[in-house]
């Protein structure tokens, strides 16, 4: 057992667990039967009790480059011993400039200006400021609306859990969600798309609901929508063949802002540098975490395309441009990591090996095809997902009992609903993925 584990370990057994609020947690079943993990190193985490678990989920989508990676760590802890903070409002440091012009050079398109804030969810609320900014400056101040999509993710802000689609999230703070926000369909669809290899066949008409909309609300009242590339929270959602290509020509018709929130695709888990890549669709806006520090420090960031930096910023009279911005904002330890999660990305070829593992992935993930109550299987680049048919009456025990049994047996995934979701960091080999996959099949074999 390492020295960290022994020493997590008598922590372990002193700590009440009573104080802490966990998120997006049930708490009471947690604190009767805690899961901790004490360190990590590369594609493992060590338990309190020093189990080694495979993380088949790198984090919660966010560890790409694998755990405590030596030049990530290096680049905070001399940061942290350099400038540990520098105000960033009439203030700036040379970190958040330096990861700017570096994040800036991946972009596709003419995405070339950065606005960094410390989480997805963040991200998703300024680059909603940002698009109402925009129209604003723009002189249709009239353009309010947003559209969202059914079964979307977009965080935790008021702006997020609007335009998102995941109901008890929207249902618990209903009375003040944004007003004027429509929603698209989701494009789940397991009669014509179940078991689907990669990107679905059926389903690109799905996109022309947006026409709905503009005929109910007016093309000029709406600002902008707002999807992920592949919805990543709610169970893996790979977009039909055409569906974005589609959105984005509706949007161009009518003027609309697409925004593509990439917190989960960005950064190399679809085998290229972001969705927008991946579709070969270019968004107006891009929200982004996770990934660019390899969750090392929290940071996200909100790309923006040339002419909307430009509108925004250089048709402003003088004085502050957009009235928006947090604390740490480009922190220097966030930018610091960032800068060397870029590096290391590039210099191993995190996003290529990614794409050439994406084969082997997918045949893995499919030979589970068959196993009880699995109803569907999907992936795209290294992401997978497993629906399981819910229990009669017990929705979402299934899955939860699939992911108990998959952790007591040294494999970490992700349940959401009855959906089993995997998204490895992009360091993983072969023979892992087959104990990934291997404990998988063992665990929905016992779980009835
Ligand atoms: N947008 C998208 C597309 C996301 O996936 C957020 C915004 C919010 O990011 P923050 O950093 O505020 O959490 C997310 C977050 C899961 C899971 O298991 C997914 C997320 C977070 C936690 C768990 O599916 N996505």
């Amino acid at each position: 057992m390492t020295e960290t584990a022994t020493l997590a370990n008598v922590l372990g057994s002193e700590l009440s667990l009573e104080e802490l609020w966990m998120p997006f947690t049930a708490n009471r079943a947690f604190k009767r039967a805690p899961r901790l993990l004490a360190s990590a190193s590369g594609m493992h985490y060590t338990t309190v009790d020093g189990r080694r678990v495979l993380d088949g989920t790198a984090g919660l989508w966010c560890v790409n480059a694998g755990h405590c990676r030596e030049p990530i760590v290096r680049a905070v802890q001399e940061a942290a011993a350099t400038l540990d903070f520098a105000p960033g409002f009439q203030m700036g440091h040379p970190y958040s400039f330096a990861l700017a012009e570096r994040v800036a050079e991946m972009l596709p398109g003419d995405l070339d200006h950065v606005f960094f804030v410390n989480s997805g969810s963040e991200a998703v609320d300024s680059a909603l400021k940002i698009a109402l900014a925009y129209f604003q400056s723009k002189g249709e101040p009239q353009r309010v609306r947003f559209v969202g999509r059914q079964r979307g993710y977009h965080g935790v802000g008021f702006g997020g859990i609007s335009v998102g689609g995941i109901e008890p999230n929207r249902r618990a703070y209903a009375a003040q969600l944004l007003p004027q926000v429509d929603h698209l369909p989701h494009t789940h669809d397991l009669t014509r798309n179940a078991f689907s290899r990669g990107v679905p066949a059926n389903g690109v008409e799905l996109a022309d609901d947006l026409e709905r909309i503009v005929r109910e609300r007016g093309a000029d009242t709406i600002a902008a929508v707002i999807v992920e590339p592949m919805a990543g929270s709610t169970g893996v959602l790979v977009p039909p063949k055409g569906y974005l290509a589609r959105l984005r020509e509706i949007c161009d018709r009518h003027g609309i802002l697409l925004i593509f929130d990439e917190v989960i695709t960005g950064f190399g888990r679809l085998g290229t540098p972001f969705g927008a890549d991946y579709f070969g669709v270019l968004p107006d806006l891009m929200t982004v975490a996770k990934g660019l520090t390899n969750a090392a420090v929290p940071m996200g960031a909100v790309f923006v395309r040339h002419g909307i930096y430009d509108t925004v910023v250089n048709s402003a009279p003088p004085g502050i441009e957009l009235f928006h911005g947090y604390t740490y904002s480009g922190h220097p330890l966030a930018a610091a990591a960032g800068l060397a999660t870029l590096d290391l990305y590039q210099s191993e070829g995190l996003f290529e090996r990614a794409a050439s593992l994406a084969p082997y992935w997918e045949n893995a993930l499919h030979s589970l095809r068959g196993l009880p109550h699995v109803v569907d299987i999907r992936n795209l680049g290294l992401v997978g997902g497993i629906e399981l048919e819910p229990r009669p009456g017990a929705p979402g025990t299934r899955g939860f009992d699939v992911f108990l049994e998959s952790f007591n047996h040294n494999v970490l995934t992700r349940v959401t609903g009855d959906i089993i979701a995997l998204s490895p960091p992009l360091i993983i080999e072969k023979h892992q993925i087959d104990e990934l996959v291997g404990t998988l099949s063992d665990a929905i074999q016992r779980v009835s």
